[in-house]
């Protein structure tokens, strides 16, 4: 197993929901280094770039309204396997179908507000993390 980064976000819903500490836990349990953090808004234009890959779909619509309504807080986490070890630690997309003691099932409300974001493959992982991160702010 290599050492991989991937890009996370803690989404609107639970960063407003003081979110943000538990899950910031649950990260360093699991054994990811956070190689760079910040906190901001997205704007809707934004939000369409990062989720263009689902332009067209029914819920890209709400769901880009959903991700600049609020600060978010992305960062980049660094582990072996950390692309597939970040998305067994949120969980399936649809809180209601998520694991036990996964953040998407203890904390998401449903499949929009379901907490958290990360990276499903290494080619939109580098994409994600170029989207929010210089190369300079990751050494
Ligand atoms: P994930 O990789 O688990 O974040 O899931 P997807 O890339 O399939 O979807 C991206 C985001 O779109 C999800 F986090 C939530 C939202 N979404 C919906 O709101 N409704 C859907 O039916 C599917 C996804």
């Amino acid at each position: 197993m290599a050492i991989e980064r991937t890009l996370a976000i803690v989404k609107p819903d639970a960063v407003g929901r003081g979110l943000l500490g538990e899950i910031l836990a649950r990260i360093h349990k699991a054994g990811f280094q956070i190689i760079a953090i910040k906190s901001l808004r997205l704007t809707k234009a934004e939000a369409e770039g990062f989720y263009a890959v689902h332009r067209g779909k029914p819920f890209f619509a709400p769901l880009t309204a959903f991700m600049s309504s609020g600060k978010v807080v992305v960062m980049v986490l660094e582990a072996e396997n950390a692309i597939a070890r970040w998305r067994d630690t949120m969980g399936a997309t649809d809180p209601a179908k998520a694991a036990p003691g996964t953040i998407r099932r203890e904390f998401g409300t449903d499949i929009q507000n379901n907490c958290t974001h990360g990276s499903d493959a290494p080619d939109t992982a580098a994409f994600e993390i170029g989207y929010f991160f210089a190369a300079s702010e990751l050494l």
